[in-house]
């Protein structure tokens, strides 16, 4: 903030300069001020963490900013010490911190092998996951699963218990922050797509 304050101060007085000398111009006072590379909360994708105990789901995120998607991003994602407490991870996910890198349209794929959801509302302190672009943090989300009655310790595991949770929300179209897996602020069909093969699979890791 520091630094795009300076710049603008800077231009501020180049400009004032300019203009005492007499060349002030119109086309140099409506030049536009773009900061490639730098991502825009309100232009990138970035939903709750969609996880799963084996990691067969993947969850995306699309960074972009005012010159378009940024490619070859660093996103990280930082669990709080509450979450990263009270969600089930499978032997061999790093945690509480995942890093993936974006591609040439800006997307970052994980797959993150754990499960248990994480509704930043009702964690202590508020933060459930802190997303961050190149060190710079961007958005701070929750996270979802279809193993949404978790173990807390591996071996996490979908089963029938979960199912049974999802069935009247999927059914009636019930709004639940740990059910809306796609992040639509609705819960329906999509989520069960998403969620019934992981029932059907009886998704489990150690
Ligand atoms: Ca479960
Ligand atoms: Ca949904």
């Amino acid at each position: 903030m520091g630094l795009l304050y300076g710049v603008s101060q800077l231009r501020s007085r180049i400009v004032v300069s300019l203009c005492a000398l007499g060349v002030c111009a119109a086309s140099l006072l409506a030049a536009p001020v773009t900061y490639a590379g730098v991502p825009d909360p309100a232009l990138s994708t970035v939903p709750n963490v969609l996880a799963v105990p084996g990691g067969s789901l993947n969850y995306q995120v699309t960074i972009v900013g005012t010159s378009g998607p940024i490619d070859s991003a660093n996103v990280t994602l930082v669990y709080s010490a509450a979450a990263d407490s009270i969600l089930c991870w499978c032997t061999g996910q790093t945690h509480p911190s995942i890093t993936a890198t974006t591609n040439a349209s800006g997307v970052a794929v994980f797959s993150i092998k754990a499960g248990g959801c994480a509704n930043p509302a009702v964690i202590p302190g508020g933060i459930a996951v802190e997303v961050f672009v190149n060190s710079v943090k961007l958005k701070e989300v929750g996270q979802v699963s279809p193993d949404i009655v978790n173990t807390r310790v591996a071996p996490c595991n979908v089963s029938l218990s979960d199912a049974v949770q999802f069935t009247f929300p999927l059914a009636t179209a019930t709004y639940g922050f740990c059910f809306d897996l796609n992040s639509d602020l609705a819960v329906g069909l999509t989520d069960a797509v998403i969620a019934t093969p992981a029932f059907a699979n009886a998704l489990t890791c150690n």
